[in-house]
């Protein structure tokens, strides 16, 4: 009896063994193609390795509900993206998403999409842009019809989209970051982001690419939505096949404004669509290297008000490979154009930062790519509705999150690549750009520079042919917050600023021993030399700032001293060169002054107080808290 019974447990416990055994069989059970199709996807590493098998959905951890799409034997199939590496291309199923097949595809839906038969014949595009690398091929060595593709790719992108398309919209991107950055940040405990990508007639190829690192390089539980606002682009395979592309994609939604918003206004409408309680903002022909969020969210833990960029690598306009940028740069606005510009890192915050993955502060950003929490997006007001087409909105973040009491942080461990065009792609249909860019700028000007807004309307300008418009809700906004006064973000964020007639001492420089002639900066052109010239009054070319750092500026560039000679050059911040001392009529660094020879050349010359050696500014002003000098370091 007893005998029996254990007979039927043995019986039993075989029977659950081989269930589980057969369960395990048939969850791992290649398909008919001989591979697994559905990885079980857990992180954004798991993600990564993932990249053989069809494009999983960005959302999901577990595929459990996407059963019925893992099937990938349909065989009505487009080769849209990667007819190179047939185990990545996604088929696209009748009655997929509610969206219609092929036949409803355009004739040619990428522009100028190469002949892969014939390239594949010609070159090795294996695995080509593998890691971030850059690709390229020889076009001489093209059939004709190819090679008229490449060259209309070239003018229509304003970038190569014909080599673009060689890459594939899907590739391994190489793990860049620094020692120390997988270490210092981690995903867990960070708050959830809505991103936000802008564009107009971007290149199939780089907004597949993006929406494919995102997916790739970001831990999936940190994405809420990815909301791509069409802003009226006009071409058609922006259109269906976009959406038919991003339905294997369930967080991202395609949002389309009817006509062209331009970028603040269609950025604010991508913003109502969006739910997490951080926002990332990224251009839509960026590639997000791995780990790239993680460090721009967790600072907003700590402080709300802070507002992270990443580290920019460029993506080369002609073979896409990305280059890491050699150093960190800061971001900062130039006076009076008020355009942005990346500099070294002023001596002050390079004594500041205490390793070299620690955050970095700007002044300034470029403005595409950045996140920020909801809460301090809305107490800013968001973009200015009455800011046109492109330009100006990055300064007037960049001041309002300074002078609201926050401030713009790169944490230098996020890397994101961005494609540097030679010019916007979506200039045909966006007429005005520049006019608008300016109109932008005065707005900037009227509502947050205070008296500062004279270095901005400077005679040319004179406020006449770029119009503000209404500025009046946006000043209301301001002082409703109760933002500090621009004065303050002068003295406190950016005190080393070169502001044209602003300087420490300011003015023509006349030379004691030819008092009717001017020093003469002569060009912008980096490496010629001043010299000097009949005083005209127009200032420009003889109008010269000394900076509370040191830097004697014209025309935007600096006067630098090199043995005997002087220079001029590009300013930097960085460079001892660049620094004088203005004490006693006498320009000088260690015991050189600037001098004017015997052949009425600018030189450098032993001090001796000579009076071909003294010099005399206009204006004095004293010198600005907070700036520390190379030196002092
Ligand atoms: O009317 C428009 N509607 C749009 O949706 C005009 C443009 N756009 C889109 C466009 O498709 C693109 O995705 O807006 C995005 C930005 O336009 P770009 O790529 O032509 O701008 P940019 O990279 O030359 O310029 C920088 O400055 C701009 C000023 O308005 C914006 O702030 C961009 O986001 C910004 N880009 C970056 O910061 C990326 C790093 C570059 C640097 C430095
Ligand atoms: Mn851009």
């Amino acid at each position: 009896m007893l005998l029996r019974m254990r007979h039927l447990y043995v019986f039993f416990l075989s029977l659950v063994i081989l269930w589980m055994g057969l369960v395990c069989i048939f969850l791992s059970w290649p398909n008919s193609e001989g591979r697994r199709i559905w990885p079980r996807i857990t992180t954004g590493h798991t993600l990564r390795e993932a990249r053989a098998v069809i494009p999983p959905d960005i959302t999901k951890d577990d595929g459990n509900d996407m059963k019925t799409r893992q099937r990938s034997d349909e065989k009505d199939v487009y080769f849209l993206h990667q007819p190179d590496r047939p185990d990545e291309v996604v088929s696209v199923k009748k009655g997929f998403a509610s969206v219609a097949l092929r036949g409803d595809w355009p004739p040619e839906p990428i522009p100028n999409e190469p002949d892969f038969a014939v390239v594949r014949s010609l070159f090795n595009i294996t695995n080509a842009g593998d890691g971030g690398l850059g690709f390229g091929i020889d076009p001489q060595k093209l059939p004709p019809e190819e090679q008229k593709k490449y060259n209309n790719a070239l003018d229509v992108h304003a970038m190569n989209e014909y080599v673009s398309n060689l890459i594939g919209v899907r590739r391994r991107l190489r793990d860049v970051r620094m020692e120390g950055c997988a270490e210092r940040y981690s995903s867990a405990g960070l708050p959830q982001t809505s991103i936000i990508i802008c564009f107009v007639n971007e290149a199939w190829s780089t907004l597949l690419r993006l929406v494919h690192s995102i997916h790739d390089n970001t831990p999936p539980h940190l994405v809420k939505e990815v909301i791509l606002v069409d802003d009226g682009s006009s071409w058609d395979f922006l259109g269906r096949p976009l959406d038919v592309y991003m339905a294997r994609f369930p967080k991202v939604r395609i949002v389309r404004a009817k006509s062209g918003l331009g970028l603040m206004v269609a950025r604010m409408y991508g913003y109502k669509y969006t739910t997490a309680p951080t926002i990332t903002f990224l251009d839509s022909h960026c590639e997000c290297l791995p780990g790239w969020l993680e460090p721009l969210l967790m600072p907003l833990v700590a402080d709300p008000r802070v507002v992270t960029t990443p580290s920019i690598d460029a993506i080369d306009q002609n073979n896409y490979g990305i280059t890491a940028g050699p150093e960190v740069m800061v971001g900062v606005v130039e006076f009076p154009s008020l355009t942005f510009n990346w500099r070294n890192p002023p001596p002050r915050e390079r004594r500041r930062r205490t390793s070299n993955i620690e955050p970095i502060r700007n002044p300034a950003m470029a403005g595409g790519l950045f996140s920020i929490t909801r809460e301090y997006f809305d107490l800013l007001g968001g973009f200015d509705p009455g800011m046109k087409v492109w330009g100006g909105e990055n300064i007037e973040m960049s001041f309002k999150i300074w002078m609201c009491g926050g401030r713009i942080e790169t944490p230098v461990c996020s890397r994101v690549g961005h494609v540097f065009h030679k010019h916007a792609s979506y200039s045909k249909i966006r007429q005005g750009a520049q006019e608008a860019g300016e109109a932008n700028n005065a707005r900037v000007a009227e509502v947050w520079m205070d008296d500062y807004k004279k270095y901005y309307y400077d005679e040319k300008k004179n406020g006449q042919f770029y119009k503000p418009g209404d500025v009046s809700e946006r000043r209301r906004l301001r002082e409703r917050i109760g933002c500090k006064p621009f004065s303050w973000y002068i003295e406190n964020v950016y005190p080393e600023v070169a502001i044209p007639s602003d300087g420490v001492y300011s003015g023509e420089l006349r030379n004691m021993a030819t008092p009717n002639m001017c020093l003469d900066m002569m060009t912008s052109e980096e490496g010629k030399q001043p010299a000097m010239y009949l005083c005209h009054g127009q200032g420009h070319a003889q109008m010269f700032d000394m900076t509370d750092l040191g830097e004697i500026v014209s025309l935007g560039c600096c006067l630098r001293h090199r043995g005997g000679n002087v220079y001029v050059a590009k300013c930097t911040w960085s460079s001892e060169s660049h620094i004088w001392e203005y004490k006693d009529k006498l320009i000088s660094r260690h015991n050189n002054c600037l001098t004017v020879n015997a052949t009425q050349h600018v030189v450098m010359e032993e001090c001796s107080g000579k009076k071909s050696q003294q010099w005399t500014w206009n204006y004095h002003r004293p010198r600005r808290k907070n700036v520390l000098r190379i030196e002092e370091m």
